[in-house]
């Protein structure tokens, strides 16, 4: 049985700065999954605080929204069957170091901190970050 899945992906502002995103939309494509919205923004702090709603008061969140906003980032909507957690597997843990080889944090992220890649947890999340960033017109339907 096909579960048809929407998720929200995007490519952090160490990705996109260290040129990363041919590479990573590259792997998206082979395994085909279709990308069916993209788009290059500079995040608002608004925007930031909204997509890591679940992160406030942690020790880690002010660095995690000053270096989300540091930059361009690639946000993408991403289909296919289970895209949810086939996309979470492709980005690989959220540690680099524990990540496994052949995923994306595994093979090219650096740090906890700066780890190339989001991709939304459950399909709930995926509605409410592809809200922040596309309107329903931005999203090609299938
Ligand atoms: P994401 O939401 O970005 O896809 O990452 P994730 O689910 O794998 O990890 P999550 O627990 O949701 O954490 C969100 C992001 O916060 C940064 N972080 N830093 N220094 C730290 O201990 C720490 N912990 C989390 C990471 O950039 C992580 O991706
Ligand atoms: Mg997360």
């Amino acid at each position: 049985m096909m579960s048809l899945q929407k998720t929200f992906v995007m490519i952090k502002p160490d990705g996109v700065k260290r040129k990363l995103v041919g590479e990573i939309i590259g792997r998206i494509e082979r395994k085909g999954l279709d990308i069916i919205a993209m788009k290059l923004v500079k995040m608002s702090k608004e925007a930031a605080e909204k997509l890591y709603e679940e992160h406030k008061g942690k020790s880690f969140y002010q660095d995690l929204v000053s270096y989300i906003t540091s930059g361009p980032v690639l946000c993408m909507v991403v289909a296919g069957d289970e895209a949810v957690a086939v996309m979470r597997k492709m980005i690989g843990a959220t540690d680099p170091k524990e990540a496994s080889p052949g995923t994306i944090r595994g093979d090219l992220a650096l740090s906890k901190g700066e780890n190339v890649i989001h991709a939304s947890d459950s399909e709930e999340k995926a509605k409410k970050e592809m809200s922040i960033f596309f309107s329903d017109s931005e999203i090609i339907a299938g």
